[in-house]
Order: C-alpha cells, then sequence, then structure tokens
C-alpha cells in the first residue's frame, strides 16, 4: 500500500468526519418536536435529511463500493428524493429521530470499514475516491439545504457562531472582462460531479461584471425607489410571481420605523446596509439587475471572471488560484451564520478583480441549467440530467452555508427562478 493512498484514505476519512460533525451539530441543536416537524412546506423535516444522507451513504458506498449486504433495503422508498415531494415527507412512516442516528451511524461504520479495504491504487488515484467524494458533498448540500431549514424554524435561536470580518476597503464599480476564449468546467477536477465535466473552450464577447455582489443597501434602495411596483423592471412570469406571492423586500425583511430589519436563524437586527443581500429568488435579482440598467451575468461569463487568470490565459480552480479554501479566502462552511460585507475578503479577489465570488451567497445567473457539450450523466441520471431544461437557473459560488468540499469556480447549483429560503444573492454584468 502506497503512501499516497493512504493520504487519500485519511482525506475520505477527514471529510465524511467533517460532514457527520456538521450533520450532527444541525440536528442536535434542536428537540424530537423540531426533528420531525414540517417548518416548510418547501422543506423536509431534518429527520427525513438525516434519514437520506444515511441512505444515500448506503446505496453508494456500503452496497455499491463495497459489495456488502444491505443495512435496511426497506427504506430506500421512503427516503428516495424522487418518490415523495418535500411537503408531504411528514406523512411517511419514516425513522424516529433515534433510529435515524442510529442507522446513519451503522451506516458510517461500515462504510469506515469499506474505505479501509477499498482497491483504491488505481489509476488514476483520485477517481478511484470519488463515490466517496460524491458522497461527502451529498451530506454537506443536505447540511445546507439542514440549514436552510433552521433559518424558516420559528421560535428561540439555537445556533451561533462568531460575526463574519468585516470590510477591509470598500469595493465598487465593475471590471471589463476582455473578448475572448476561455476553459469552461473541468475534466480533471477529481470531485467535480457529472455536470461540471467536461472541460471545454468557449468564447465570449467583452462584458463588464460587477467587482462585489449586490448588497443589502443597494438593494433597498431598488425597494425604496418603487421596484417591486413597477413592472417595467420585472419579466412577464416575474411580475405574475410577484403579485401572487405578493413579495415587497426579501423573505425574511420585516420594516419598522427606523428602516428594513431581517431575522437570522432567530434574531433580528437593521439589515446591515454592506453586506451581500440574500434570499431573494431569480426574479427579484433579475429586476434589480434591469433597475439599475444592467443585467445578471450568464453562467459562462461567472465562471470566466471567477476563474480565467490574464496572464497565463489557464482557468484557476478558484479565483484566488489552486489551493483549497482557507477561511482566509472566503466565508463558507457555517463559520459564520450570514455573509460578510462586500471586501471582507480581499485574500479571495480573482486575477481580473472580482471579490467574493466564492461563498456569502450562491449568485444567480442568466443561464438554464443544461449539460455542457460531451455531458455524460455520472452516476446517476437523477444526480444533474433529469433537471436539465429551461425550468432551473444556474446559482454560482456557493454561500456562508455551503462546505468548501461542496464549491469551487467549477460548481453548478440550480433551483427554480421562485425559490429564495437558499441563500441566494446576484451580482450584476452587461455588455461592453
Ligand atoms: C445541487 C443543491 C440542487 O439539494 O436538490 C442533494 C443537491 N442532490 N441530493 C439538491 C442534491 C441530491 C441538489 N442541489
Ligand atoms: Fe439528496
Amino acid at each position: 500500500m502506497t503512501h499516497e493512498t493512504d493520504r487519500l484514505r485519511d482525506l475520505v476519512a477527514t471529510e465524511l468526519g467533517r460532514a457527520r460533525d456538521r450533520t450532527t451539530r444541525l440536528t442536535e441543536a434542536v428537540d424530537d418536536g423540531d426533528l420531525v416537524r414540517q417548518h416548510s412546506p418547501l422543506m423536509s423535516p431534518l429527520v427525513w435529511d438525516l434519514a437520506h444522507v444515511g441512505n444515500q451513504e448506503e446505496l453508494w458506498l456500503v452496497r455499491d463500493v463495497g459489495g456488502r449486504e444491505p443495512v435496511r433495503r426497506d427504506i430506500d422508498e421512503l427516503y428516495d428524493a424522487f418518490k415523495h415531494s418535500r411537503r408531504d415527507r411528514t406523512q411517511l412512516p419514516l425513522l424516529d429521530p433515534r433510529e435515524a442516528r442510529k442507522y446513519t451511524a451503522t451506516v458510517r461504520d461500515k462504510v469506515l470499514d469499506v474505505l479501509d479495504r477499498a482497491p483504491l491504487e488505481g489509476t488514476p488515484l483520485v477517481e478511484r475516491a470519488f463515490a466517496f467524494g460524491m458522497i461527502v458533498q451529498h451530506e454537506q448540500q443536505h447540511d445546507e439545504t439542514m440549514l436552510a431549514t433552521h433559518q424558516l424554524r420559528v421560535g428561540a435561536p439555537v445556533l451561533s457562531a462568531p460575526p463574519p470580518p468585516v470590510s477591509a476597503g470598500k469595493i465598487t464599480g465593475e471590471v471589463l472582462v476582455p473578448a475572448g476564449e476561455f476553459t469552461m468546467g473541468t475534466s480533471t477536477e477529481a470531485w467535480a460531479l457529472d455536470n461540471e465535466r467536461p472541460a471545454h473552450r468557449v468564447v465570449l464577447p467583452a462584458f463588464h461584471i460587477d467587482r462585489a455582489p449586490v448588497t443589502n443597501g443597494e438593494y433597498a434602495a431598488f425597494i425604496d425607489a418603487g421596484g417591486y411596483d413597477d413592472p417595467r423592471w420585472w419579466t412577464s412570469a416575474g411580475w405574475d410571481h410577484r403579485q401572487a406571492a405578493s413579495l415587497v423586500a426579501p423573505m425574511h425583511w420585516t420594516s419598522d420605523p427606523s428602516g428594513w430589519l431581517y431575522t437570522r436563524f432567530g434574531r433580528t437586527s437593521p439589515i446591515n446596509p454592506d453586506e451581500p443581500v440574500v434570499h431573494v429568488c431569480w426574479y427579484e435579482a433579475a429586476a434589480y439587475a434591469a433597475w439599475a440598467g444592467k443585467r445578471l451575468p450568464t453562467e459562462a461569463e461567472w465562471e470566466k471572471a471567477a476563474r480565467w487568470d490574464p496572464a497565463t490565459g489557464r482557468s484557476l480552480r478558484y479565483p484566488w488560484g489552486d489551493d483549497t479554501p482557507t477561511a482566509a479566502h472566503a466565508n463558507l462552511g457555517q463559520s459564520h451564520l450570514g455573509p460578510a460585507e462586500v471586501g471582507a475578503y480581499p485574500a479571495g479577489v480573482s486575477p481580473l478583480g472580482v471579490h467574493q465570488l466564492i461563498g456569502d451567497a450562491w449568485e444567480w445567473t442568466s443561464s438554464d441549467f443544461h449539460g455542457y457539450p460531451g455531458f455524460a450523466p455520472f452516476p446517476y441520471r437523477e444526480y444533474s440530467e433529469v433537471f436539465f431544461g429551461p425550468d432551473y437557473k444556474v446559482l454560482r459560488g456557493g454561500s456562508f452555508g455551503t462546505d468548501r468540499s461542496a464549491v469551487r469556480g467549477t460548481f453548478r447549483n440550480w433551483d427554480y427562478p421562485i425559490r429564495r429560503q437558499i441563500f441566494s444573492g446576484f451580482r450584476c454584468a452587461r455588455d461592453a
């Protein structure tokens, strides 16, 4: 056994452990009533996410990679996300909190044993560990979803974290990204999911993109200017939705005589005007951009601004280079319970001078979710391919609730344009 495979086994075990520690924190912060309750029809009960994480881990690592006997074949159907909608999951005969904890722990014990024996020494090395990486990312994605459920929970605060760093200097204006080709997507990133592959050349005309995400202060100016009452700024579907859903401000905002407040994980305070706005839907983002005389960036524009290095012509793994994210680069991993002020991460800037592309808030793009040229579903069609089409918009860059293992310059998230319970914000772009 080589040192290289030992290091890979250690890395996988560490990442599985980090994900489980986070799942444990999110599910032990509340009582059993809060675990089985539906906090919003948009979300699963937390106890479903918990056992679903264990069930996916059982399917892919215990049964598929390990070739072992099922732990609980009888519950596969309950935890198949395509069989029951989120709003219906409290009606199912789910494992109770104690059973769900025991099940996920039993699966994890088996997985660590599978990991010890897995033939990771094949070439290329990292690809042999893909299934483990996929499951690490899956658990972290559900942890972010559970964090969004916490945000929808009503009651006394149960989560805490130190405040994010403050701005190190005002970041305003936009950068000009020159016309030309760049490499979008990846064929080499070990844990990249199917929809990020393969790497391909994309030619873009010149465009301008904002150096920072749109802030609460900027967004409040749009509200104060009557942006929610003027159909000129909204797409027709957006205006219909704005009317039907009575949108007047981002989700979790309320107003009082002193101004706008937001409630975060049970605590209410005045909005910080310098933080990126979160909890806006695609329609709100697009309306703001139109009001500002701009538009949302396409997904390709976002990625070129984030990864393209004009000095070398190469696309980087992250805006700052190829190094794994640290606390200095980006606001990730639920280290803080909200986005950081614009200008708080000078070490995370891209070669073109664009800030906070990774972390803080997911950024809506104008693009529908499609496969890249040469896309091949892997390891299952239901991860991405079944969502391709005009119904979903792509979001990029991750949020304060996204773990570093589950985001990179190529990472693609997607959701319906009406959704805003996710940690979604945006930045603007315009034609050059
Ligand atoms: C990539 C965040 C859209 O949560 O629906 C979780 C990730 N896929 N389990 C989602 C996912 C299967 C997915 N998103
Ligand atoms: Fe899932």
